[in-house]
């Protein structure tokens, strides 16, 4: 690898070079280099089949912040000596930044403060990136949270699937198809002028956040491959979705999958303390809309992937996508339980 850190003009004599993080998507590394830390990564090409738009994406967000919030932290590419985003090698795109240090990670999320940190620190991001010129910018993985695309694959999927298959998840696949009304709201959405498209990370979960190490506040937000233009439903919903969950989405514990209040007001709290000045009224009256969405569309993504044979997400057993797919399904009836609760929740939060 000693070459590559060469093309990032990286002293590459006294380096040393570890696999980093828990990633499922891209291949991390930490390097420590003239006492450095640095981390490289290799772009995973079938997920992201034109990195050079996460480079120019990333590119027009860093510029943008470095104009007008100069202390603002931001994870930068780190520019080859050939001054290209990414080195490029045999269809491999290698990417370097500088490694945060004084930081931390957690994989869960045990306290509503940390949900609260979380979600301001997403909600600060996408607040600083208003004003950027979105014309500029591509989606780095086209239709990634478009629920009608999710749904057309869901049903793609249960056409091919064999019978056997498909009895054995009717349960899960009636739950989806009698749900579905969650497609139409979406669409209105998409299809409300009045309603923006702005900077969204469109990957909230926990880990995706550094911490101080000191003072326990959140530092910066990374993983920024997916940083695109989209909707505010996405990266809220994705935050009620992993936070407010008092399990993992590999929980198999369907009957502890709940909802915790506490957390939501917290990221409630932490996000729209930052966002809500820029609301627009549709943004806001589709709040209460971005859990269900969200965690509907990873349950769809999950039992689609079951039913196609487990080709996108990673398995370590038979039925994992399903059991995904029904944890998904109990986050969601809970949500359903409490929605008066929720609702009541948001409007404080705006009020
Ligand atoms: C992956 C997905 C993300 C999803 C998560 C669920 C991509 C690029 O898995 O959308 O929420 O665990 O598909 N990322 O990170």
């Amino acid at each position: 690898m000693q070459h590559i850190l060469q093309a990032f003009s990286l002293e590459s004599n006294d380096s040393e070079i570890q696999k980093f993080g828990s990633g499922l998507i891209n291949d991390t590394f930490l390097i420590v280099a003239a006492n450095e830390k640095y981390i490289l990564q290799k772009i995973n090409t079938e997920v992201f089949q034109n990195p050079e738009i996460i480079g120019k994406n990333l590119y027009e967000a860093d510029k943008h912040l470095k104009t007008l919030y100069p202390t603002y932290l931001f994870i930068s590419q780190i520019k080859t000596s050939d001054g290209e985003n990414f080195f490029v090698e045999n269809g491999n795109y290698w990417r370097l930044t500088k490694f945060i240090d004084n930081s931390y990670s957690i994989n869960t999320v045990n306290e509503p403060e940390m949900a609260f940190e979380a979600a301001r620190a997403f909600g600060e991001l996408t607040v600083k990136l208003q004003g950027l010129d979105l014309t500029k910018l591509k989606p780095s993985i086209p239709r990634f949270h478009d629920l009608s695309l999710r749904y057309e694959q869901f049903k793609l999927a249960l056409q091919n699937a064999s019978p056997a298959l498909k009895a054995a998840s009717k349960t899960e696949i009636d739950f989806y198809e009698s749900n579905n009304g969650y497609v139409e709201t979406f669409r209105k959405i998409q299809q409300d002028e009045t309603y923006p498209n702005r900077m969204i990370h469109h990957d909230t979960k926990i880990n995706n956040v550094l911490f101080d190490k000191q003072t326990q506040k959140s530092l910066c937000v990374c993983d920024l491959d997916t940083l695109m233009p989209g909707k505010i439903i996405s990266d809220l919903g994705d935050m009620v979705r992993t936070y407010s969950s008092a399990e993992s989405e590999e929980s198999t514990e369907f009957e502890h999958v709940k909802i915790r209040l506490t957390y939501i007001e917290a990221l409630m709290n932490g996000y729209l303390g930052k966002l809500k000045k820029n609301l627009t009224p549709s943004e806001k009256e589709s709040l209460i809309f971005a859990g269900p969405f969200m965690i509907y569309m990873q349950g769809l993504r999950f039992l689609t992937d079951h039913l196609n044979g487990d080709v996108y997400y990673q398995i370590s057993y038979k039925n994992q996508n399903l059991n995904r797919a029904k944890n998904q399904q109990a986050l969601l009836e809970d949500y359903q339980l409490n929605q008066t609760k929720i609702a009541t929740i948001i409007a404080a939060t705006l009020s």
